[in-house]
């Protein structure tokens, strides 16, 4: 279950912290994406992510936890996605909070549902760049490093190439992909209608869709399609 993410080509990010109707959810739902990703990076609570879990559970596609803080991880998710911040150098973004958390909680998580990502923040304007104090000022190269950081040295199974708020460069998309064998790569970052998902699909493993769900949800229910039309 824990590689489950293997076979997903699109994603929605929901956040705890913003509403959606049940009819808008029950859209989201049912858009033929392959899972529903729960987090945000500001105003998630273990209350609004438990309300958000249950109606997402009146759905079949998986449902899955990206863990920002502690106190908010509820039980019952199919996976746990655990980011941890490669471009920072605050120390609690990439091992910190994570020891904290293993040291209440190691003997009671299920291993077999969680998977950590290897975060590069690249939109420095974004709350996550401000929150980790990432270094968003790299190129390429800078991101290939982080990436064979995560794929190579650290073993990551996901890396996770985050412009959250804004469209990336697809050519540093591509070059993290080129150099990353085992990991799977996810791209997040104002995908927002067919052609930036069709586009963000040819660079990426998984394409990720958060904001566009509550800015235009017709717009980002064609994101679907984009993406199936990339293969
Ligand atoms: C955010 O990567 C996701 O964590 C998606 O980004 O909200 O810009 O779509 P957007």
């Amino acid at each position: 279950m824990s590689h489950v993410f293997k076979t997903w080509r699109h994603v929605f990010k929901l956040d705890p912290d913003r509403e959606l109707s049940d009819e808008e959810l029950e859209a989201v739902c049912l858009s033929g994406s392959d899972a529903i990703l729960v987090g945000g990076s500001s105003g998630v609570t273990y209350e609004n992510t438990v309300d958000l879990m249950s109606r997402i559970r009146r759905y079949e596609l998986p449902c899955a936890q990206e863990v920002s803080t502690l106190d908010s991880v509820v039980p019952g998710f199919d996976l746990y996605l655990i980011p941890m911040v490669l471009n920072t150098d605050r120390s609690e973004w990439i091992t910190g909070h994570h020891r904290s958390g293993l040291e209440s909680y190691g003997e009671i998580i299920p291993w077999d549902r969680v998977a950590a990502e290897g975060y590069i923040v690249l939109n420095p304007d974004s709350t996550v760049a401000r929150l980790t104090g990432a270094d968003s000022d790299i190129d390429a190269g800078g991101a290939a490093a982080c990436a064979r950081m995560a794929d190579k040295l650290m073993r990551l199974p996901i890396v996770y190439v985050e412009y959250s708020g804004t469209y990336g460069d697809l050519d540093l998309v591509r070059e993290v992909r080129r150099v990353t064998d085992e990991a799977t790569v996810f791209y997040g970052g104002g995908v927002r209608d067919y052609e930036t998902a069709h586009a963000a699909a040819g660079a990426a493993d998984v394409v990720v869709v958060g904001n566009i769900v509550y800015d235009d949800l017709p717009a980002a229910l064609d994101t679907v399609r984009g993406v199936r039309d990339a293969d």
